[in-house]
């Protein structure tokens, strides 16, 4: 079996606000990988700008940091297999106009900043370093979940 890894995912205000926190967290689920933290929050402004600090030079910085303060944000880490890059699969493509039916983005989101949901890149040290922003070590649950056995050769 391959390293199990920790990813960072985020529904973002507007997937808070159109009710598909359940619909999002079902999909990670029932794909088989793990939830390990989750917290309804809402970000100031010194973590949004932490949150997004690669884009700070971007001329959509600003919309960026003050959409993602808007409103509460449901923040998870989710646990699996490879679970980084099958997390972004799942997601569809940063513009949701170029996300395939079937992919969260693709199903429902329409328009680049207004993308529903965030995951971690697959950038060495980038899931850790969102996971760091979020959630203190104790925050993160280790346990089995039953049909692990079931999932894994
Ligand atoms: P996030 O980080 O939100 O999961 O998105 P991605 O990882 O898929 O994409 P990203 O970091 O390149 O972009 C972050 C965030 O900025 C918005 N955005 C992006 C925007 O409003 N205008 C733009 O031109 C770009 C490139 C959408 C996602």
């Amino acid at each position: 079996m391959a390293d199990r890894e920790r990813t960072f995912v985020m529904v973002k205000p507007d997937g808070v606000q159109r009710g598909l926190i359940g619909e999002i967290v079902s999909r990670f689920e029932d794909r088989g990988l793990k939830l390990v933290a989750g917290k309804f929050t809402r970000l100031d402004d010194d973590h949004a700008r932490e949150h997004y600090a690669e884009h700070v030079d971007k001329p959509f910085f600003d919309d960026l940091t003050d959409f993602i303060t808007s409103g509460p944000v449901f923040a998870m880490v989710w646990e699996g297999q490879d679970a980084v890059a099958q997390v972004r699969r799942m997601m569809g493509e940063t513009d949701p106009a170029e996300s395939a039916p079937g992919t969260i983005r693709g199903d429902y989101g329409l328009d680049l900043g207004r993308n529903v949901v965030h995951g971690s890149d697959t950038e060495e040290g980038s899931a850790q370093r969102e996971i760091e922003l979020f959630f203190d070590d104790d925050e993160q649950v280790d346990y089995e979940r039953i049909d692990e056995p079931w999932l894994y050769e």
